[in-house]
């Protein structure tokens, strides 16, 4: 680039006088944060009232954490094991997303602020715990007002070391003190990685062991069953879900106003009043977007002949995600075509939910769910050849409609245990205390030339969540109505409720 200043008019560095010193910037400061003087670094340290010290209450699930240490401890005799949470997502530039713990790091100690590694050091007496944890950035240190990521003006108090030991009944350790311990173990470290890039790094040195890749995978099947606790946590979850789902029906004429965007909103503030979070992006499909699996752009209208399908789940303030789907006529009266494919993908969901007991194929439910819907899509016109013919392992025709898979476990990951061997799992068999769910769907694209026409932008998806018991099943969300007479008394009382009576949130 061409200079356009005339050099005549510069002063020569000299006649300038001395630069003021460069204030180096604080860590953590980002490039438009101000310089921070001494002097104020100074007034800012002091005159700060003591801090409280009442310690912190025991975590309700303590015990639960230490059982699970133990049962992992006792699949790695003699290997160390380096388990991260993660730090928060990035959602663009220097702004993030609100910080979630790593699934596997809280089940098994309950800590929830980011950066934190649990540590499993072998030992000839069996594991020893230590939660290394980001240390408070407190009044003790300028810290706290210059450093915008960590420091508690910005980011409010944290729990720290000695906190977080009196929280949760561990040995913790700051952070900054992993790397010389990890450097001084013996053997191999198994960790999970590319969780955090900071204990990826430390590890860099030595190689990955080479079953490193066991420990997801056994963490993932000791997850399969849930104790009493995780019960609990997922009945929550559900109960706010099912409060979401009526506050969505509620809300249906203000969504026939503003369209999708009001439907995922009023579920959204439910999830955000009652727990953590939506344990997944919401989907709230109106029309022909409910023929699209993840349709969660959510900016569609919602109009009074359509189906609404809204699949949705309340995240527990404990992590515990419900994940349950309705499909709602938005005028609350299904049209009989409607009615006809909701009733069809309804007696393929209770075939499905009927096969869930201990002992059970994991794909029984699926098999019962297609073999319903590949009978009722000949019924319909939509498949030209027999069920049999369709539902053969080479040919597998039906699901050009029926699209996915009917059930998946649930837990603290709305696709839980992702990690389990097909053996323990898709091509496992049931047992009490796992919780899946049962989600049989039924999708006619708008566009799809082999659907009679009157069927075509038809999507239709209902989804509960079961959990397994000794003796057969219980459905955690049933709660929420399924049969199409039920969904539609329930959506009429709700929507004939005086508004002014309507249940508070929270
Ligand atoms: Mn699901």
């Amino acid at each position: 680039m061409e200079e356009t200043e005339p050099r005549s008019t510069r002063l020569p560095a000299e006649a300038a006088g001395p630069a003021p010193p460069a204030e180096p910037a604080a860590q953590g400061a980002r490039s438009h944060d101000p310089r921070t003087p001494e002097a104020l670094i100074e007034l800012m340290s002091r005159d700060w009232a003591p801090a409280g010290t009442a310690p912190p209450r025991p975590h309700p699930a303590l015990g639960h954490f230490a059982r699970r240490r133990a049962a992992l401890s006792a699949l790695f005799p003699g290997a160390h094991l380096a388990i991260p949470t993660g730090v928060p997502a990035v959602r663009a530039n220097d702004t993030e997303h609100r910080f979630r713990p790593g699934s596997d790091f809280y089940w098994l100690c309950g800590h929830d602020e980011p950066g934190g590694v649990l540590l499993l050091r072998a030992t000839p007496e069996g594991h020893r715990a230590t939660l290394y944890v980001e240390p408070r950035a407190d009044r003790s240190s300028p810290a706290f007002f210059t450093n915008a990521r960590t420091g508690e003006l910005w980011v409010g108090p944290r729990m720290g070391v000695a906190e977080s030991a009196a929280h949760l009944g561990l040995d913790c350790a700051p952070l900054p003190e992993l790397g010389a311990d990890l450097a001084a173990l013996e053997g191999p470290v198994l960790a999970l990685r590319g969780i955090d890039p900071e204990l990826d790094a430390l590890l860099a040195e030595a190689p990955a062991p080479a079953d490193e890749g066991r420990l997801a995978r056994e963490l993932s099947e000791l997850r399969l069953v849930k104790d009493d606790h995780e019960v609990l946590m997922l009945e929550r979850a559900v109960a706010a879900t099912v409060r979401g789902f009526e506050d969505v029906v509620r809300a249906l004429p203000e969504a026939m106003e503003q369209g999708e965007r009001v439907v995922e909103g009023v579920f959204n503030l439910r999830a955000r009043v009652e727990g953590n979070d939506v344990g997944y992006g919401t989907i709230a499909a109106s029309g022909s977007h409910a023929t699209i699996l993840h349709w969660t752009r959510n900016d569609g209208e919602v109009r009074s002949g359509d189906l609404l399908l809204l699949d949705a789940g309340v995240e527990s303030a404990e992590l515990y995600t419900a994940d349950v789907t309705r499909t709602l006529p938005v005028s609350g009266r299904f049209s009989p075509v409607q009615r006809r494919v909701y009733e069809l993908v309804h007696r393929a969901q209770r075939a499905a939910i009927s096969e869930v007991r201990p002992g059970a194929a994991f794909l029984a439910p699926h098999r019962a769910a297609m073999r319903v819907l590949a009978e009722g899509l000949v019924e319909l016109g939509v498949l030209r050849v027999s069920a049999e013919e369709a539902l053969a392992e080479d040919r597998q025709l039906h699901r050009r409609y029926t699209l996915h898979g009917t059930s998946h476990m649930l837990g603290l990951d709305v696709h839980d245990c992702a990690h389990a061997r097909e053996t323990e799992y898709r091509e496992g068999t049931l047992r009490p205390g796992h919780v899946l769910t049962v989600e049989p769907g039924l999708y006619f694209q708008a566009d799809d030339l082999t659907v009679p026409e009157d069927l075509r932008g038809i999507g239709i998806r209902i989804e509960d969540d079961v959990l397994v018991t000794e003796d057969g099943c219980r459905v955690l969300s049933a709660a929420l109505p399924g049969e199409a007479g039920d969904l539609e008394r329930w959506m009429a009382a709700l929507r004939a409720e005086d508004p002014r009576l309507r249940r508070p949130l929270g």
